[in-house]
């Protein structure tokens, strides 16, 4: 629980101390974002400290967050040039309104009053360690995916890198948080960053089945780490909504407001992340899906102005193919109020085959298209793989550089989970020996070359 306080100690103070954060920006030398801690006067029984947070990217902070911890003993009183939120010895400083923005090189400071004799540890900036990590340069350099083709874009009906060339991203998507996030690890994300060199990381989080619903604070904790993972390992991460049933969006709409403001609101610095705002959308017409795309897209925009939203389609984001078969005539002539979207399409190559792969192509030259969730067997994510089905979508998706995720990166017991049962307790994840036969093959086909 966190408890909100405002303890202002007199307006006087305030002012005064308000003016001189206001005005003093410095500049700084080195190239890491900082916040860096000093006790500017020391009385024994307590002190008055200072954090100075440094820009020292190329680019804006639009908003700070800085959190440590202080020794039992110690407490923080008054501050000032901030706010303060506290969870026991836990504190969390973010700006005030008017000194949230710091420009390219700049500096602001926020200032508090101790009591007790120690000192401020495991301090974090923006979620970030305050002794600075590097701030991504804006011009992409270096290996990683991420780190080659910077933020992304929808151009035209293709997704576009910061150079404003077509890519195609594919990687793998977790299974249900609920059940396997022992299998996405820091162990087994290397193995798919390093050794299966995957672009993209789809972070499944369900609302239902014991998902999100049953613990928000705790999910969205969980999504955040896992997209820091992603973020330290150079993919992208794919912030996946993943609501089945009911399978209409809008009765998880105030659900999803909270947490996309909460994710997009943590994470808007960050060039790697996509946003799926309703995983597979069921037993509701367009409309439906519009009205609550139209509605949650403006609350990820006013924090996150450039993520890429992933719009779900009608009948399991099938494009209306598992329906009535008009699903991408009905998003054509009423689509999503939104630049910068793109419209997923799922499917399971044993279940889905000519009619859905026409459907498919149909929509591919007239939408901005993304596959978020496919697997080689049936639709349960379970039975024998028909590989010539899901190589004829691959070839296809390849040809129009359309992105694709495949379902699952867990051990779970059906032949969808790419490790076999128990990988993931056993905690080795490399080479071929854990997968299964699924594994083997869609492994081969996310390490060949990109082409970035
Ligand atoms: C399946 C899981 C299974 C779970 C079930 C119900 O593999 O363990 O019990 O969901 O939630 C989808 C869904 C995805 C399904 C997957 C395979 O997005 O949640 O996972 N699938 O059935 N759409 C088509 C297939």
């Amino acid at each position: 629980m966190r408890r909100s306080r405002r303890l202002f100690l007199s307006v006087a103070t305030a002012v005064v101390a308000a003016g001189m954060a206001l005005y003093a920006v410095t500049p700084a030398s080195a190239a890491a974002t900082t916040a860096t801690f000093a006790k500017v006067s020391d009385w024994g029984s307590g002190w008055q400290g200072e954090y100075t947070i440094t820009n020292g990217g190329s680019t804006a902070l639009n908003s700070w967050k800085v959190e440590f911890s202080l020794p039992s003993g110690t407490s923080a009183g008054s501050y000032w040039d901030a706010l303060l939120t506290t969870s026991g010895q836990r504190y969390t400083f973010t700006n005030r309104e008017y000194n949230g923005r710091i420009a390219a090189g700049q500096s602001v400071k926020f200032g508090f009053v101790g009591t007790g004799s120690g000192a401020p540890t495991g301090c974090l900036l923006n979620g970030v360690s305050c002794n600075g990590t590097v701030t991504p340069p804006t011009t992409p350099s270096g290996t990683t995916p991420v780190a080659k083709n910077g933020q992304l874009k929808v151009c035209g009906r293709q997704l576009c890198n910061a150079q404003g060339k077509a890519i195609q991203l594919r990687g793998m998507s977790t299974h249900g948080l609920q059940w396997y996030a022992n299998c996405v690890n820091d162990a087994s994300l290397n193995v798919l960053a390093n050794e299966w060199n995957a672009d993209v990381l789809r972070i499944s989080m369900y609302i239902q089945e014991g998902g999100y619903e049953t613990d928000p604070a705790g999910y969205t904790a969980k999504v955040n780490d896992l997209i820091e993972k992603a973020t330290a390992r150079g993919l992208y991460a794919i912030v996946d909504w993943h609501m089945l049933s009911p399978g209409d969006p809008n009765f998880n709409l105030a659900r999803a407001k909270t947490f996309f403001q909460q994710i997009a609101s943590r994470h808007k610095d960050k060039t790697n992340i996509l946003y799926e705002i309703a995983n597979e959308p069921s037993e509701v017409h367009w409309s439906a899906i519009k009205s609550y795309a139209d509605q949650l897209i403006p609350v990820i925009r006013a924090q996150d102005p450039d993520g890429v939203v992933l719009v779900g389609t009608e009948d399991w984001s099938s494009l209306g193919a598992s329906g009535d078969g008009q699903g991408v005539a009905r998003i054509q002539a009423s689509p999503v109020n939104a630049t910068n979207i793109m419209y997923t399409f799922h499917f399971y190559a044993a279940s889905h085959d000519d009619y859905y792969l026409n459907t498919f192509r149909d929509a591919i030259a007239k939408l901005p298209m993304f596959v978020t969730e496919f697997g080689t067997q049936q639709a349960s994510g379970d039975g024998g793989n028909n590989f010539a089905m899901a190589q004829r979508y691959l070839d296809l998706m390849q040809q129009h550089k359309v992105s694709w995720v495949n379902w699952n990166y867990s051990d779970d017991m059906r032949s969808g989970a790419v490790f076999t049962q128990g990988t993931c307790n056993a905690g080795s994840y490399s080479g071929t020996a854990r997968l299964k036969e699924a594994g083997v093959w869609i492994r081969d086909r996310i390490r060949t070359a990109d082409d970035f």
